[in-house]
């Protein structure tokens, strides 16, 4: 088998399988942004990428598209259900976003996830040129590059984790802590959104594995030294930007603002429909303050874009249950034959169409209760070419880290929920101004290319630090 210089593993393909209508099967770059950030890398090197295609039981042989070389893992029925819907999105997930919904332990799904690790490393191993580098990405695939160090010692390892890492506190509960840990400590450089993200795991490495930790760097007993930092991803703006600027886009968005009967002000929510948005929240807020008489249908709209995510865990199901009673309920107490209090759409959009709600919308709700980065606020901020609209952010995103300008908010608290968006409606044109200003001077400058290219430089550092004498 021909090997690549740089092997990207993910748990998906950069690919989406598409059926015509008259049968044939195509593969479509995939709409989601790690292809966003990762596209432009692969181009410029001799590269891999090493993930699932998406169907389960599907058996393929490698294959290219759009100039990328897919090396597909396959999983059975069995495995998607206990190594991606179980193990990674029914425990790792609710675990890492600090339990705010309970994480179900369960052997079995260790097992699926321990044999699947397995799979995508030596599907990685298989893949990488001498010395090469192998970059794995994300809380699917923990176990990943301590196990592909086994395999290719000769390889620079790195893995960038999207999720929050959590406290240790709430770590020690999981079961497989301890090989949790030692999976990760198999790469060279382990990148997180947040510097806190960073923190909490040096924390766990020392109070689990008794290994001393020197700043970033962890003192492993057999001589390595994994560095372990922040790595804040970022959003690929030139596309938004364009977007933004199209005449059919911008007339779009003012045909968004007819269809909900030309409001004073639009907010927009967009996320995948998942418990750790804050979209219970956001929508509690919005309902009292109509309630109360704040505001009125006819005055403040609010949009809540739900796209449809893991539908086949409980968890999911019952949120999508307790969000569309919520909505039914604000809806049947406050619409008017011309007007509707919250537009719900439990669907996906393609870009141009999210672009133009972003345009549409004066205020931007992001009410996550924990989330990694937040891109949707950084996609918000990019369009807004003409300093307009408020960004609305969660102190408990990582966004909130660098997005220092925008009305920052703590979910839980309602009522500071509740002001912080009366204050959003009625900010000053100028004060929107000197805000978004800053906001976008900020993405712009620190958009996906900085964060690949930041992450790649560290892990270049890693590789000539471990072959002194090959990389001048
Ligand atoms: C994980 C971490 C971290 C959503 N609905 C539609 C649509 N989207 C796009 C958004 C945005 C992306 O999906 C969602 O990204 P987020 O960052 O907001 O959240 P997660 O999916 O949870 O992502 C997160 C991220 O990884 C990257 O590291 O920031 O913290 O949880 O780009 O625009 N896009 C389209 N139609 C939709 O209906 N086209």
């Amino acid at each position: 088998m021909t090997t690549a210089e740089f092997v990207i593993v993910a748990n998906r393909l950069p690919v989406d399988r598409v059926i015509t209508p008259d049968g044939e099967e195509i593969w479509r770059t995939s709409p989601g942004g790690l292809v966003a950030a990762l596209e432009p890398v692969m181009h410029g090197v001799d590269g891999a990428w090493v993930g699932w295609a998406g169907v389960a039981g599907l058996e393929l042989s490698p294959f290219e598209a759009n100039d990328i070389r897919l090396i597909p893992v396959s999983l059975s029925e069995q495995e998607v259900q206990e190594y991606y819907e179980g193990f990674s999105n029914d425990t790792i997930w609710p675990l890492y976003h600090d339990v705010i919904a309970p994480p179900q332990y369960h052997r079995e799904w260790w097992d699926a996830y321990m044999n699947v690790n397995l799979r995508f490393a030596t599907a990685a191993a298989d893949a990488v040129a001498q010395g090469g580098t192998v970059w794995v990405h994300d809380y699917q695939l923990q176990l990943v590059p301590e196990m592909v160090r086994a395999l290719r010692p000769d390889v620079t390892i790195g893995y960038f984790h999207h999720i929050p890492f959590p406290a240790h506190g709430l770590y020690a509960q999981l079961p497989w802590r301890d090989q949790v840990l030692r999976g990760l400590l198999g790469a060279d450089v382990i990148g997180f959104q947040r510097t806190q993200d960073a923190t909490n795991f040096l924390m766990a490495v020392k109070r689990r594995l008794g290994v001393e930790t020197k700043s970033s760097t962890v003192l492993l007993p057999d001589g390595r030294r994994p560095q372990a930092k922040a790595f804040p991803i970022s959003i690929d703006t030139a596309p938004y930007i364009e977007l933004a600027k199209r005449p059919d886009i911008q007339a779009r968005a003012v045909e968004i603002r007819e269809g909900l009967g030309n409001p004073k002000c639009i907010l927009l929510g967009v996320d995948r429909l998942d418990y750790t948005k804050g979209i219970r929240h956001r929508i509690k807020a919005y309902g009292e303050l109509l309630d109360q008489g704040h505001i009125s249908v006819e005055d403040v709209a609010f949009i809540q874009v739900a796209s449809p995510s893991r539908e086949r865990v409980d968890a999911y199901m019952h949120l999508r249950d307790e969000v569309e009673l919520a909505t039914g309920r604000i809806n049947g107490s406050h619409d008017t034959l011309g007007h509707t209090a919250i537009r719900y759409l439990h669907q996906g959009y393609p870009r141009e169409e999210m672009v133009a709600m972003y345009l549409a919308a004066d205020v931007m709700l992001v009410t996550a209760l924990r989330d990694g980065m937040n891109l949707v606020a950084k996609e918000y901020v990019a369009t807004r070419a003409d300093n307009r609209g408020v960004l609305v952010l969660s102190e408990f995103t990582g966004a909130a880290d660098e997005l220092r300008q925008a009305v920052r908010v703590n979910p839980h608290d309602i009522e500071g929920l509740k002001d912080a968006i009366c204050a959003a409606i009625e900010m000053p044109r100028e004060e929107q101004s000197k805000r978004m200003r800053s906001l976008r001077k900020r993405v712009l400058t620190h958009d996906v290319k900085a964060w690949s290219h930041s992450f790649l430089k560290a892990l270049d550092h890693a590789s000539r630090a471990r072959h002194p004498q090959q990389k001048t």
